[in-house]
């Protein structure tokens, strides 16, 4: 049966919905990108957040970015894998959301986004809420199972 209660789901807080933080692939500052490409290549996520020592959310990292980062004029200068540190690569050009957040403005950022850090007011990095979970209730509140 199709039944679509969409103010309700729009206003749903993404509390309960995001993946939380000690389950969330990360690194840390001065990490090199040795370790960031290690972590990526065996998680299978293609980036991840990076966090400071007390667990603020200072960037994100990804495969795309460290490969860049080692190209030089003809060939990948794979020699820098072990110098540069995750900090002078990342970006920190991405949306991050607070627990207040709801659905709707979720739902709108995940359109370009696979998925959407979440943070406390003073940076706190309370874990991620993913494309994946997101059309996962969206499916089951357009299916109602
Ligand atoms: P991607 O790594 O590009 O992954 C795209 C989708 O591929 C994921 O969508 C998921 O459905 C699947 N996938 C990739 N690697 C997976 C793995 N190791 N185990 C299970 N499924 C995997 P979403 O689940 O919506 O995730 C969106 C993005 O959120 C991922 O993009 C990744 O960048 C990040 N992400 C998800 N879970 C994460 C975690 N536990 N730690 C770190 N980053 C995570």
């Amino acid at each position: 049966m199709i039944s679509l209660n969409s103010k309700e789901f729009l206003e749903t807080n993404i509390k309960d919905f995001i993946i939380p933080s000690e389950k969330v692939a990360h690194v840390q500052m001065g990490n090199s990108l040795e370790h960031a490409l290690l972590l990526l290549t065996k998680s299978g996520y293609s980036s991840i957040p990076i966090l400071d020592p007390a667990f603020r959310l200072q960037g994100l990292i990804s495969s795309s970015l460290i490969t860049d980062a080692v190209l030089g004029l003809e060939r990948f200068e794979f020699e820098k894998l072990e110098t540069l540190k995750v900090e002078e690569v990342m970006t920190r050009e991405f949306p991050a959301i607070s627990l207040d957040s709801n659905f709707k403005k979720a739902l709108e950022l995940l359109i370009d986004h696979p998925f959407l850090c979440v943070i406390s007011e003073d940076d706190y990095f309370e874990g991620i809420m993913t494309r994946r979970v997101m059309l996962k209730q969206l499916k089951r509140n357009i299916y109602n199972s």
